[in-house]
């Protein structure tokens, strides 16, 4: 049967809140949880993905969980480990206990982030390249994705691994013109990722139909998502405000951009 109640984590963050919203019209019920209150939502579950026995009585009773609590930029080792490594690692030890049969996990285009961007004209690079982190941050989500794929071969607990290019309302770099994921086409990748029979565990790519796109979408399309989105609408008034991409730019050259050069920093 198709997941019905879904737990959402990081439900206070940026993708955590478009979800919220836009999820429920595809007839979820939706769990929250996260570490930091929700106000409009009182009954959302404030905890640190620390806290083992919170996550265990969270996941009791779901059929699946969308994972987007962690850091979700660049951090000290220390923190990342923290919230990124044993958080995630906690949230799959509850599932398991509980017997929740699949999650989708927010991992991110970081994880091959140090991957030269395709130049204009070229093919969009494929999920199975080699994985090169831009940051500890990118390595979190390395460790995620390796963490679905033991679980789906030791306990059979099903993963979809989103590696999600810039999921904002709209890009604003010329950089996201070619990452970008609309909110209208996250909730139809993460309905797919949830709905979809028989995957294993099996990485995607998170982006829209963008006309400059850089991440081949043909793994998530074979769960069924069909992007309806493209940056292009953007594409005059970023390249007018910024110029184009350098590719002699170290903070251009690589899919991570500035990430690679000058990572932005987790602000808590
Ligand atoms: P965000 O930083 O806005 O939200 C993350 C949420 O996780 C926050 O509400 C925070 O309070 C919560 N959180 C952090 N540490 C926690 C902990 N130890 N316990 C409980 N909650 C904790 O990030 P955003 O943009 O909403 O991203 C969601 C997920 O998607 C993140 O995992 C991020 O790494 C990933 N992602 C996002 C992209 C984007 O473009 N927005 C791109 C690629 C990946
Ligand atoms: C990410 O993984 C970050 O979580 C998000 O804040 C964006 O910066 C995005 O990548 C990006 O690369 O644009």
């Amino acid at each position: 049967p198709a997941p019905r109640t879904v737990l959402l984590t990081g439900a206070a963050g940026l993708v955590g809140t478009l979800m919220r919203k836009l999820l429920p019209g595809y007839g979820y019920t939706l769990r929250l949880l996260d570490m930091r209150p929700i106000e409009d939502e009182p009954d959302a579950i404030v905890a640190d993905l620390a806290d083992r026995d919170a996550l265990r009585e969270a996941v009791r009773g779901v059929d699946a969980i969308i994972h987007l609590a962690g850091i979700s930029l660049e951090s000290s080792f220390e923190k990342i480990l923290k919230a990124n490594i044993e958080g995630t690692y906690h949230v799959y030890e509850a599932a398991r206990e509980e017997g929740v049969r699949r999650i989708v996990f927010a991992s991110s285009n970081h994880v091959v982030g140090h991957t030269p961007a395709p130049a204009p004209g070229e093919p969009p690079v494929p999920v199975g390249i080699p994985r090169r982190p831009d940051t500890f941050y990118g390595l979190s989500k390395s460790f995620g994705e390796d963490l679905a794929q033991l679980y789906w071969d030791r306990h059979g607990l099903e993963t979809v691994s989103v590696r999600i290019g810039s999921c904002v309302p709209e890009p604003d770099s010329v950089r996201m013109l070619s990452l970008w994921l609309s909110p209208a086409d996250a909730a139809r990748l993460f309905h797919a990722a949830l709905t979809a029979e028989n995957v294993g565990h099996t990485v995607v790519h998170g982006a829209s139909a963008n006309t400059r796109l850089w991440l081949d979408l043909s793994s998530a399309r074979a769960l069924g998502y069909e992007p309806q989105d493209d940056s292009e609408q953007y594409a005059g008034k970023l390249i007018a405000e910024q110029g184009e991409l350098d590719p002699d730019n170290p903070a251009h050259r690589c899919i991570g951009g500035p990430f690679v050069t000058d990572p932005p920093v987790w602000p808590h």
